[in-house]
């Protein structure tokens, strides 16, 4: 018998008020995990009312003592980073290692943003006029919703739970329908450390039932949504119509630059790494590997041998390096873009079908590919596929490689790899995405660094290290005359 979960909404831990409840499956194996609720409007109402009930007493908790409490859910999480390792493998596929990092992602940024409780600076700077002091402070926003998906089922929860609570916000948590036990493990961890009844709460179900009436709900004053471009720009409309903050994270196209100079077989582990890793379902995947012509056919033989000795299993298996991916419409719509790459005259070098005999054939497998003869402007090159496929696309030189590379309608993450530090100077310079690694993979960003992307990747916005602190505070502007008089600025420059 699966175990039955529940929302917890001010402190309560309740089933959804229909009594609707959805299984959480195993992708690998099809099993049944554990029973969450499928909620719906009236579960969002009562969980964005206890936020709100929450928040001025929430909001009048010194920083630091907000940080204690992220701390000790901090603790818990590296106690039970294995445990919830494994839970997160169960349900989405990655393999066990990649699951114990985004654990660790978690317990990075939770630490980070504990941190920032006795910090949190703002500026102080001279008056233009004398006695007179001005400085400027952060402040909550009020109540925040954090839309989060299924790639990074505890991290990307973290990424935005944490700098919000810190900053003295109170949060509604929709987790990804796929990933609901990696939520709840996040949440019960803050739980048990000692959050105040409503400051966090969580609902699980789908978007539209649960993500739709949460970005409209007149009391949420803050929207933190990562995932697909087309939900991504619905929330962005509706956010502007009724005037809600939001940070998005959306898709990304990201390359992998290989210059004739480079190292190649350190560039092919990054290749390895970044394009296979998480099953290529990360928006930081290396979906594209832009080659120097002088290397073109010796890494594309080396990367084709690499790819094919990849060995899809469960994640929880010993010598698996390729987990399945998320579900069946994942599945279909990665195997569906095979027929796109051959009609645009792709050629599929290797894998490109559905891995379904044996061991396999009770779950979401799609052999790792690497498409050749692609062409910049072939929708393989262009659309995020978010799966174990990467393009390759022949360059004649750096300056060609960076137009291939900024020519995308995203603008997440790039790397390159030469020995040559003039040109990877001039390669930072020219590229013109959010994150840029030299002589590394297109993944595994810090959390204490901005995190986020330019064009359709987001708006603007970035989360992780200081720069979350923005999207979850309002500054506000203080300024203290003492002298006992009018002093007028501006006015009084004599
Ligand atoms: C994502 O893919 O949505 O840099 C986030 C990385 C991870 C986070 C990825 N630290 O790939």
């Amino acid at each position: 018998m699966a175990t039955t979960y529940q929302n917890w909404i001010g402190g309560r831990w309740v089933p959804a008020r229909s009594g609707g409840t959805r299984e959480n499956i195993d992708p690998a194996s099809g099993e049944v995990l554990g029973i969450f609720p499928r909620s719906g409007a009236e579960d969002v109402n009562d969980a964005v009312g206890a936020a709100r009930k929450a928040l001025d007493s929430w909001r009048a908790v010194p920083a630091p003592r907000r940080g204690e409490i992220l701390f000790r859910a901090g603790e818990t999480l590296v106690r039970c980073k294995e445990e919830f390792a494994r839970d997160m493998t169960s349900e989405m596929g990655k393999v066990l290692k990649e699951a114990r990092g985004d654990v660790q992602e978690a317990i990075d940024m939770t630490y980070y943003m504990a941190g920032e409780g006795r910090r949190c600076f703002g500026q102080t700077t001279p008056s233009e006029l004398p006695d007179k002091f001005a400085m400027s402070v952060r402040q909550s926003v009020g109540v925040a919703a954090a839309i989060t998906p299924w790639n990074f089922p505890m991290a990307i929860p973290a990424w935005k739970i944490m700098p919000a609570l810190i900053t003295g916000n109170t949060v509604v948590l929709k987790a990804a329908n796929d990933t609901p036990k990696s939520a709840w493990n996040l949440v019960k961890a803050l739980e048990e450390a000692g959050l105040p009844a409503g400051v966090l709460n969580v609902v699980f179900g789908s978007g539209s039932e649960v993500g739709t009436p949460l970005v409209e709900h007149p009391d949420v004053d803050l929207i933190s949504f990562t995932g697909s471009n087309e939900v991504g720009s619905g929330i962005a409309f509706k956010a502007a119509q009724f005037g809600k903050r939001l940070h998005l994270e959306l898709g990304g196209k990201n390359a992998i630059i290989i210059l004739d100079d480079a190292d190649l077989g350190l560039a092919l582990d990054g290749v390895i790494w970044s394009a296979f890793g998480t099953t290529g379902q990360r928006c930081t995947a290396a979906s594209r590997v832009i080659a120097q012509r002088g290397i073109l056919d010796e890494l594309t033989e080396r990367l084709i041998a690499r790819t094919e000795a990849l060995r899809l299993g469960h994640g929880l298996e010993e010598g698996t390096d390729v987990g399945p991916v998320v579900n069946q419409e994942q599945l279909a719509k990665v195997d569906g873009y095979m027929d796109v790459a051959r009609r645009d005259g792709a050629t599929i070098a290797c894998g490109g079908s559905v891995a379904n005999v044996g061991p396999l054939a009770k779950g979401f497998f799609f052999r790792p590919t690497v498409l050749t003869d692609v062409k910049p402007k072939m929708r393989v090159a262009q659309e995020e596929i978010f799966g174990p496929v990467t393009a390759v696309i022949a360059v004649d030189s750096l300056e060609e490689a960076i137009a291939v590379n900024n020519n995308v309608s995203y603008g997440l993450s790039t790397s390159i790899y030469t020995r040559d530090v003039n040109q990877a100077f001039r390669a930072i310079e020219g590229i013109t995405t959010g994150l840029v690694y030299v002589n590394a993979g297109t993944i595994g960003a810090e959390v204490h660094l901005p995190f986020g992307g330019t064009r359709g990747t987001g708006n603007g916005h970035r989360e992780a290290g200081q720069a979350a602190l923005d999207t979850y505070t309002e500054w506000k502007t203080v300024y203290v005359d003492y002298s006992g008089k009018l002093q007028k600025a501006q006015i009084d420059v004599e």
